[in-house]
């Protein structure tokens, strides 16, 4: 499975720059999954960020993603859709969405081992480290817990929460296939160069 950073474009968290700018970046940076997570703003207004983003994800030959909204995923014809807690059940976005790639938001092991027997093809896990970017976070879970979920399950997990490019490092460590972040990159001032320090280092036998 590739793995590597998973970049969450976040509009509100962008550093007062284009979604669709800050976007190139993080695949300049080598970015290996490029998700849209758009909270405000106009239906009309996603639909027309999230086509331009699966347009370059795909020129890049990256997976693009959506985030919450079955109905976008299928419109934008995205590869995947990413779920929280309060979206859609498996279940039921697997009806819409049949083989696309689904996720699922977990934050305590019980919900990680839930989203599996669901069928989740792979799940995020949260936020490992305190995040200042997610409105009403879950309470943080720490790299134990990580490490202990990367074990139980049967699908690669993707780390979020405070991740920083060390931080990264130990994520992987603890078994992550994917590490995700919002704050650390799109709102670095060299964005791609934020993008490529989240990508495995040597001797975690990943990808660049
Ligand atoms: N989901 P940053 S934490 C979008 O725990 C999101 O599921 C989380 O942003 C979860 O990298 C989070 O700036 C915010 O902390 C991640």
């Amino acid at each position: 499975m590739r793995g590597g950073f998973y970049a969450i474009v976040d509009p509100d968290h962008c550093g007062g720059r284009s979604p669709v700018d800050v976007a190139k970046q993080l695949l300049a940076g080598g970015a290996s999954v490029l998700q849209l997570r758009m909270k405000r703003g106009s239906d009309r207004e996603r639909a027309t960020v999230a086509r331009a983003l699966r347009a370059l994800a795909h020129a890049a030959a990256v997976p693009f993603v959506v985030n919450d909204r079955a109905d976008l995923a299928l419109l934008v014809d995205a590869d995947g859709l990413h779920l929280g807690q309060e979206d859609l059940s498996v279940a039921d976005a697997r009806i819409l969405l049949g083989a696309r790639q689904l996720g699922v938001s977990t934050h305590d092991p019980a919900q990680a081992q839930q989203a599996v027997r669901d069928g989740a093809d792979l799940i995020g896990f949260g936020p490992v480290f305190d995040t200042q970017t997610k409105e009403r976070p879950d309470p943080t879970v720490g790299l134990t817990a990580l490490a202990e979920v990367c074990r139980a399950v049967s699908v690669p997990v993707v780390a979020i929460g405070g991740l920083t490019p060390a931080r990264a490092q130990q994520a992987y460590a603890a078994g992550a296939t994917w590490v995700a972040a919002i704050s650390a990159v799109s709102e670095a001032p060299d964005v791609a160069a934020a993008a490529r320090e989240f990508g495995r280092g040597p001797g975690l036998g990943g990808v660049a």
